[in-house]
């Protein structure tokens, strides 16, 4: 049987922006879809709050069952415009009727070019720059790496701790952390070095501090005449929401230039305006030679690109990048509508006030908790740790119970963090203010609840 809504709501801003309970959360008909999915789909694709959308837009997700959840995940930092947002939604209904395939390396078209141009432009530094573009953040990843071997003809690869970079099996290699993301699915891709990353919570150390280590391990374990490329988030998605020490992006950067490394920022969870920067390396200033984007890029369409500058992009030969689907038409379309609004509309200045409005609600929360060790993070990119208030020790367990009882009571809650104890806010940026706040009402209705 399928279960679907006698009047499913349309999706968009015109949703009225409430949190709504109808039912117990999950609800019936989200519990018999899920019931339908555990027999449909493997256990490995799991759902972190087990309800199913009907709509969305705004600062909302309404579910089969006629809840309306406060959405603080944007399904994980993508729908920065906002769900379903009309200039979306159009630009996709057009392109849709024209043609919504040729295979970009078979026949072009426009779309393609236009996100490379636009995005060639918008990226930091005003060098030649070329686009590529790719269906997943992951294959943006795999391949920079592709094009930066190709560039330098080495062959090493530094990641940092507490890094991800995707679930395919080079970026596999290059994720940090074993469980989800990557045990039993050995063996993994050679050539990816770790090493140490600014924490400032948690080292203490200023960023010249850090990126010293960073630098020294690399020379000896790796050498730089091996290394072709450093890859790094300018702030942690997956590891933890890290914003780095000042100073510790700028000179792993400078290092990299001074050796002929290629200097990759992974922007996929923190690029397009999410951070009050159009990308978050421009908070320090630094200007990365290759940078990967995807998520927010296309308003929810499956889009990636790997940007950068054109002596690098170029080094690959023809036909050595491509894919069937890369740079779908559809997706380029609903790019170039999301694109115009980052850039244009107004969407750089809400991500700041936005997180005006949750660090200073987090800290008040701080104040009286003694639970959040930290609260840190960039624009529409915060969060707390949640620690042992006596020993600083990472409570996973306490965030856990702090996720679930915000999803019963109608807010969508992410955690992250190597230790699991990060509770990530990542609205989308159409959210309103009242509803930011109603959702860290919950959230420290929640911490009440927990035992101590
Ligand atoms: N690089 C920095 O944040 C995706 C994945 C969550 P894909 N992060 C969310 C999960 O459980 O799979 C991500 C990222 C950074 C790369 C990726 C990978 O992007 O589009 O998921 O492949």
């Amino acid at each position: 049987m399928t279960t679907t809504l006698a009047l499913a709501p349309v999706g968009g801003p015109t949703l009225p922006q409430e949190r709504r309970i109808l039912t117990e959360i999950p609800g019936p008909k989200s519990r018999e879809l899920f019931s339908r999915k555990q027999h449909a789909v493997p256990g490995g694709v799991n759902i972190a709050l087990p309800v199913f959308a009907a709509a969305a837009g705004g600062g909302v997700v309404v579910d089969v069952d006629g809840n309306s959840l406060i959405d603080l995940g944007s399904g994980i930092a993508v729908t920065s415009v906002g769900n379903a947002a009309p200039e979306v939604v159009e630009a996709v209904t057009a392109q849709v009727a024209q043609f919504t395939h040729t295979c970009f390396t078979i026949t072009g078209y426009e779309g393609y070019v236009a996100v490379a141009e636009k995005l060639n432009r918008l990226t930091p530094g005003d060098h030649e720059k070329r686009t590529a573009l790719f269906n997943s953040g992951a294959e943006a990843v795999e391949n920079a790496v592709k094009i930066a071997r190709s560039h330098t003809r080495r062959q090493a690869v530094v990641v940092f701790d507490h890094a991800y970079h995707g679930r395919t099996n080079l970026t596999m290699a290059m994720t940090a952390k074993s469980m989800p993301y990557k045990s039993g699915f050995g063996p993994f891709a050679s050539e990816i070095h770790r090493a140490s990353l600014s924490y400032p919570y948690r080292d203490g150390r200023s960023g010249p501090e850090a990126a010293a280590i960073a630098i020294s391990e690399i020379e000896k374990q790796v050498g730089a005449e091996n290394l072709a490329a450093i890859v790094i988030e300018p702030i942690q998605g997956e590891g933890g929401f890290i914003v780095p020490a000042p100073g510790f992006l700028p000179a792993l950067a400078e290092w990299a230039r001074e050796n002929g490394v290629v200097f990759i920022a992974d922007e996929i969870q923190t690029g397009f305006s999410r951070t009050g920067a159009l990308f978050a390396c421009e908070h320090e200033g630094v200007v990365p030679d290759l940078i990967t984007t995807a998520k927010g890029i296309a308003g929810g369409l499956p889009l990636s690109a790997v940007t950068g500058r054109a002596e690098i992009m170029d080094a690959a030969h023809a036909g050595g990048l491509g894919g069937t689907y890369g740079g779908n038409p559809v997706a380029c379309a609903a790019a170039l509508a999301s694109l115009e609004l980052f850039e244009h509309g107004g969407l750089t200045e809400r991500a700041r006030e936005i997180g005006v409005v949750l660090r200073g609600a987090l800290n008040a929360l701080r104040v009286e908790d003694q639970r959040i060790g930290d609260v840190r993070g960039r624009g529409a990119m915060m969060a707390i740790e949640l620690v042992d208030p006596g020993t600083g020790e990472p409570d996973a367990a306490l965030t856990k119970s702090v996720a679930e009882y915000a999803g019963a009571a109608g807010v969508i809650l992410l955690t992250c963090g190597t230790y699991g104890n990060v509770i990530r806010f990542l609205p989308p940026l159409t959210i309103s203010d009242d509803l930011l706040r109603e959702g860290v009402r919950v959230v420290r209705e929640a911490l009440a609840a927990a035992p101590r």
